[in-house]
């Protein structure tokens, strides 16, 4: 039997033995997921700790029960390791590492060229190498497929290497891994078909596409879609308020349209590991070929200009209560970047802080999802828990995050002005002359 086959074979009847390099938001889901249709998954991360927990059945990433983990461990279904020796036994590798960006917002490719070289010296006959995490085109082709090259085994032939987008949403109550549709793009269609055999063991449905570059780029263009649609959202705000017009209404107004259109809502800027970052992956790539990401270099102009937009509307808040931010104290509600997580990353609340703690203010900020929280300098800052007290001391309370565990009829009631970036305080019938929105 050719190499092709008994892979095939192998993933067909389970029999496959899966590697996970990456165990975060992405890759531990996965391996849960391998390891309940049947596979032998075992998982690699540099994180002791993260080992040891899922060596013990015990999860520390929300979308996976530890009930989970513990049972895959009882039937001895998945492991996790720090020794990437075990790669050599895997058939399957998936990377789902970071892509973040650099200092210079270029795309950092350390966390990927780190995984493609611990398998590039164990690469063998047999294996099938995937990566998940969102990238420029041309990463599998031009990172990977030569460190895989070198060791002179033929791909197609004696090992596969494809590229299938991650399309994990945290926290979602409607799409797991197991209902999120797979795009796949192999660098031979030998790379592809295996690829797809295999996500077609643990996902309801598979796309293939032509290439590697076409699949990382179907990742990028589903949110860069999203990106270039909530600046537009957020430039319409602006416009609407000088023109003194409801956004809101408008959004709500335009959304009843039935067909050919998409709901997206203003907010204080742009947060998350997503959403914020993968715009420039493109932008940066697109550079080479002599083009200019105008949308996306427009887009992310405007979505930060939001948290200085929010800053104004602060200022004509206080000013309204004949008060100046210098020397008021502002309650910030919601430092996550979105509902009802506790996810912070690149969240709007640390410029929005950064602003007004510039024109002199005390900034406070609630999180009922979190105690403590660190910004980009590394400095720690506790939340303050919501009390009557701390609304009525607050000049101005601003809502960041339309967390579900707030009490807006509380928090209007209490507060002498609200700023609400998120529309979050539209079921308030009280005090609405309190409520300034975006
Ligand atoms: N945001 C707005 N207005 C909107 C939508 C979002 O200001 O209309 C803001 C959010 O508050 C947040 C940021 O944009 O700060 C990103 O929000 P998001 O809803 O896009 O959530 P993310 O960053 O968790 O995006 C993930 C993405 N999933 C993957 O990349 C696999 C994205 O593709 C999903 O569409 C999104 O979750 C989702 O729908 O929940």
């Amino acid at each position: 039997m050719t190499y092709f086959e008994t892979l095939h074979t192998a993933l067909i009847n389970k029999t496959a033995k899966i590697g996970v390099i990456g165990m975060g938001y992405v890759g531990l889901p996965l391996l849960a997921r391998a390891g309940r249709v049947g596979y032998h998954v075992i998982g690699f991360d540099i994180s002791a700790e993260r080992n040891a927990m899922i060596n013990d059945g015990v999860s520390y990433i929300g979308d996976v029960p530890s009930s989970d983990l513990a049972a895959l461990r009882a039937d001895q279904r998945i492991e996790a390791t720090a020794d990437f020796t075990h790669l050599s036994a895997c058939d399957v590798v998936v990377i789902c590492m970071p892509t973040p960006l650099n200092a210079a917002r270029d795309p950092d490719m350390s966390y990927i060229e780190a995984a493609t070289a611990e398998i590039a010296q164990r690469l063998r006959p047999g294996q099938l190498v995937i990566l998940e995490s969102t990238t420029y085109p041309g990463t599998t082709v031009e990172v990977l497929q030569p460190a895989f090259d070198a060791r002179g085994l033929a791909i197609g032939a004696e090992y596969f290497l494809a590229f299938s987008p991650e399309r994990i949403d945290p926290g979602s109550a409607n799409f797991q891994v197991h209902n999120i549709p797979k795009v796949v793009g192999g660098v031979t269609p030998a790379c592809t078909e295996l690829t797809s055999a295999f996500y077609t063991q643990i996902v309801n449905a598979v796309t293939t596409v032509s290439s590697p570059a076409a699949a990382e780029m179907t990742k990028l263009f589903e949110n860069i879609f999203r990106n270039v649609n909530i600046a537009l959202v957020n430039e319409l705000t602006m416009i609407c308020d000088r023109m003194g017009l409801n956004v809101w209404e408008v959004i709500d107004a335009a959304a009843t349209k039935p067909f050919g259109f998409m709901r997206f809502t203003p907010g204080p800027g742009l947060g998350g590991h997503c959403i914020p970052l993968d715009p420039f992956y493109l932008a940066w790539k697109a550079r080479q070929y002599d083009i200019s990401a105008r949308f996306i270099e427009l887009a992310g102009e405007i979505n930060m200009m939001m948290p200085r937009f929010v800053r104004e509307r602060v200022i004509q808040a206080l000013n309204s209560q004949q008060r100046s931010v210098n020397g008021s104290q502002i309650v910030l509600l919601g430092v996550a970047y979105k509902k009802d997580i506790d996810d912070y990353r690149e969240s709007p609340v640390f410029k929005v802080m950064e602003l007004l703690q510039e024109d002199g203010a005390t900034v406070l900020c609630c999180d009922p999802h979190l105690t403590s929280f660190f910004d980009h300098h590394n400095h720690e800052f506790q939340t303050v828990p919501l009390t009557d007290e701390l609304l009525g001391s607050a000049n101005c309370v601003v809502i960041i995050t339309d967390h579900s565990a707030f009490d807006y009829e509380q928090i209007v009631a209490q507060a002498a002005v609200v700023v609400d970036t998120r529309n979050a305080t539209r079921n308030v019938t009280a005090s609405r002359e309190k409520i300034r929105l975006l």
